[in-house]
Protein backbone atom coordinates (compact mmCIF):
# COMPACT_ATOMS: atom_id res chain seq x y z
CA UNK A 1 0.00 0.00 0.00
CA UNK A 2 1.17 3.16 -0.78
CA UNK A 3 1.99 5.62 1.78
CA UNK A 4 0.69 9.08 -0.82
CA UNK A 5 -2.78 9.83 0.45
CA UNK A 6 -5.91 8.94 -2.09
CA UNK A 7 -7.66 12.75 -2.27
CA UNK A 8 -11.34 12.22 -1.92
CA UNK A 9 -12.57 15.67 -3.42
CA UNK A 10 -16.59 17.15 -3.27
CA UNK A 11 -18.02 19.59 -5.08
CA UNK A 12 -20.47 22.02 -4.67
CA UNK A 13 -23.06 21.42 -2.68
CA UNK A 14 -22.59 18.41 -1.41
CA UNK A 15 -22.30 19.63 2.19
CA UNK A 16 -25.26 19.36 2.27
CA UNK A 17 -25.97 15.79 1.61
CA UNK A 18 -28.56 13.94 3.64
CA UNK A 19 -30.49 17.18 4.11
CA UNK A 20 -32.84 16.91 1.12
CA UNK A 21 -34.13 15.26 -1.55
CA UNK A 22 -33.35 12.03 -0.21
CA UNK A 23 -35.09 10.20 -3.12
CA UNK A 24 -32.32 11.14 -5.49
CA UNK A 25 -29.20 11.51 -2.95
CA UNK A 26 -29.77 8.73 -0.01
CA UNK A 27 -29.99 10.33 3.67
CA UNK A 28 -26.36 9.76 4.47
CA UNK A 29 -24.68 13.05 5.47
CA UNK A 30 -20.80 13.99 4.18
CA UNK A 31 -19.90 13.98 7.25
CA UNK A 32 -20.98 9.71 7.42
CA UNK A 33 -19.66 9.28 4.00
CA UNK A 34 -16.23 10.43 5.35
CA UNK A 35 -16.80 7.75 8.05
CA UNK A 36 -17.50 5.33 6.07
CA UNK A 37 -14.43 6.37 3.51
CA UNK A 38 -12.34 6.62 6.59
CA UNK A 39 -13.09 2.85 8.23
CA UNK A 40 -12.75 1.78 4.58
CA UNK A 41 -9.27 2.56 4.36
CA UNK A 42 -8.06 1.68 7.49
CA UNK A 43 -4.70 2.90 8.46
CA UNK A 44 -4.17 4.49 4.56
CA UNK A 45 -4.43 8.03 4.42
CA UNK A 46 -7.03 9.91 2.69
CA UNK A 47 -7.45 13.52 2.26
CA UNK A 48 -11.19 13.96 2.45
CA UNK A 49 -12.41 17.56 1.68
CA UNK A 50 -15.66 18.81 0.18
CA UNK A 51 -15.82 22.57 -1.49
CA UNK A 52 -18.26 24.61 -2.59
CA UNK A 53 -15.72 26.70 -4.84
CA UNK A 54 -14.36 25.70 -8.30
CA UNK A 55 -10.74 27.61 -7.39
CA UNK A 56 -10.22 25.57 -4.52
CA UNK A 57 -10.95 22.28 -6.24
CA UNK A 58 -8.72 22.69 -8.71
CA UNK A 59 -6.52 24.25 -5.75
CA UNK A 60 -6.41 20.69 -4.57
CA UNK A 61 -6.35 19.11 -7.51
CA UNK A 62 -2.53 20.89 -7.99
CA UNK A 63 -2.55 19.60 -4.06
CA UNK A 64 -2.77 16.19 -5.31
CA UNK A 65 -0.89 16.07 -8.17
CA UNK A 66 2.19 16.88 -6.05
CA UNK A 67 1.68 14.68 -3.65
CA UNK A 68 -1.56 12.44 -3.55
CA UNK A 69 -1.53 8.93 -4.83
CA UNK A 70 -4.82 8.91 -6.76
CA UNK A 71 -8.17 10.92 -6.67
CA UNK A 72 -12.00 10.24 -6.51
CA UNK A 73 -13.47 13.05 -6.95
CA UNK A 74 -17.09 13.99 -7.28
CA UNK A 75 -17.20 17.08 -9.00
CA UNK A 76 -20.91 17.70 -8.72
CA UNK A 77 -22.11 20.54 -10.91
CA UNK A 78 -18.69 21.29 -12.38
CA UNK A 79 -18.84 17.82 -13.88
CA UNK A 80 -20.87 19.55 -16.88
CA UNK A 81 -19.47 22.60 -16.39
CA UNK A 82 -15.29 23.26 -15.81
CA UNK A 83 -12.66 22.82 -18.35
CA UNK A 84 -10.72 24.36 -16.10
CA UNK A 85 -11.23 21.40 -13.75
CA UNK A 86 -10.84 19.35 -16.48
CA UNK A 87 -7.61 20.27 -17.37
CA UNK A 88 -6.41 20.37 -13.62
CA UNK A 89 -7.34 16.45 -14.00
CA UNK A 90 -5.34 16.07 -16.96
CA UNK A 91 -1.85 16.74 -15.01
CA UNK A 92 -2.87 14.20 -12.57
CA UNK A 93 -0.50 11.20 -13.21
CA UNK A 94 -2.30 8.77 -10.93
CA UNK A 95 -5.57 6.89 -11.69
CA UNK A 96 -8.99 8.77 -11.60
CA UNK A 97 -12.02 7.66 -9.89
CA UNK A 98 -15.03 9.79 -10.90
CA UNK A 99 -17.91 9.14 -8.82
CA UNK A 100 -21.86 10.34 -8.26
CA UNK A 101 -23.85 9.43 -5.82
CA UNK A 102 -27.08 9.11 -8.07
CA UNK A 103 -27.06 7.90 -11.87
CA UNK A 104 -26.45 11.09 -14.00
CA UNK A 105 -27.46 8.77 -17.27
CA UNK A 106 -31.00 8.30 -15.72
CA UNK A 107 -31.65 11.77 -15.22
CA UNK A 108 -32.41 14.70 -17.04
CA UNK A 109 -29.90 15.28 -20.28
CA UNK A 110 -27.89 18.30 -18.33
CA UNK A 111 -26.88 15.91 -16.16
CA UNK A 112 -25.84 13.71 -19.11
CA UNK A 113 -22.51 14.95 -20.26
CA UNK A 114 -19.86 14.67 -18.16
CA UNK A 115 -16.59 16.88 -18.91
CA UNK A 116 -14.95 14.70 -16.08
CA UNK A 117 -14.87 11.65 -17.76
CA UNK A 118 -12.70 12.53 -20.74
CA UNK A 119 -9.76 12.12 -18.11
CA UNK A 120 -11.33 9.56 -15.36
CA UNK A 121 -9.81 6.50 -15.33
CA UNK A 122 -13.16 4.92 -13.92
CA UNK A 123 -16.30 6.32 -13.63
CA UNK A 124 -19.10 4.82 -10.83
CA UNK A 125 -22.71 6.32 -10.50
CA UNK A 126 -25.64 5.36 -9.06
CA UNK A 127 -24.51 3.22 -5.76
CA UNK A 128 -25.56 6.12 -2.93
CA UNK A 129 -23.16 6.97 -0.63
CA UNK A 130 -21.43 3.04 -0.87
CA UNK A 131 -20.30 4.25 -4.29
CA UNK A 132 -17.45 5.83 -2.12
CA UNK A 133 -16.10 2.69 -0.47
CA UNK A 134 -16.63 1.08 -3.82
CA UNK A 135 -14.37 3.85 -5.37
CA UNK A 136 -12.11 3.25 -2.66
CA UNK A 137 -11.55 -0.26 -3.31
CA UNK A 138 -11.70 0.28 -7.06
CA UNK A 139 -8.95 2.55 -5.88
CA UNK A 140 -6.87 0.35 -3.51
CA UNK A 141 -6.61 -2.10 -7.21
CA UNK A 142 -5.69 0.83 -9.70
CA UNK A 143 -2.97 1.29 -7.31
CA UNK A 144 -1.62 -2.27 -6.38
O1 LIG B 1 -25.07 12.24 -7.89
C1 LIG B 1 -24.11 12.97 -7.62
O2 LIG B 1 -23.26 12.67 -6.78
C2 LIG B 1 -23.97 14.33 -8.31
O3 LIG B 1 -22.60 14.57 -8.57
C3 LIG B 1 -24.55 15.35 -7.38
C4 LIG B 1 -24.65 16.75 -7.97
C5 LIG B 1 -25.26 16.76 -9.35
O4 LIG B 1 -25.06 18.04 -9.93
C6 LIG B 1 -24.65 15.71 -10.23
O5 LIG B 1 -25.37 15.68 -11.38
C7 LIG B 1 -24.69 14.33 -9.62
C8 LIG B 1 -25.48 17.69 -7.09
C9 LIG B 1 -25.11 17.72 -5.68
C10 LIG B 1 -26.17 18.42 -4.92
O6 LIG B 1 -26.05 18.12 -3.57
C11 LIG B 1 -27.18 18.00 -2.84
C12 LIG B 1 -26.99 17.75 -1.51
C13 LIG B 1 -28.09 17.60 -0.69
C14 LIG B 1 -29.33 17.66 -1.20
C15 LIG B 1 -29.52 17.92 -2.51
C16 LIG B 1 -28.43 18.07 -3.36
Amino acid sequence: MTTKPIYILNGPNLNRLGTREPEIYGKTTLAEVEAMCRAEAGAGPVEFRQTNSETQLIDWVHEAIDRGAGIIINPAAYTFTSLALLDALKMFPGPIVELHISNIHKREPMYHHSLVSKTATAVIAGLGAKGYVVALRAMRDLLA
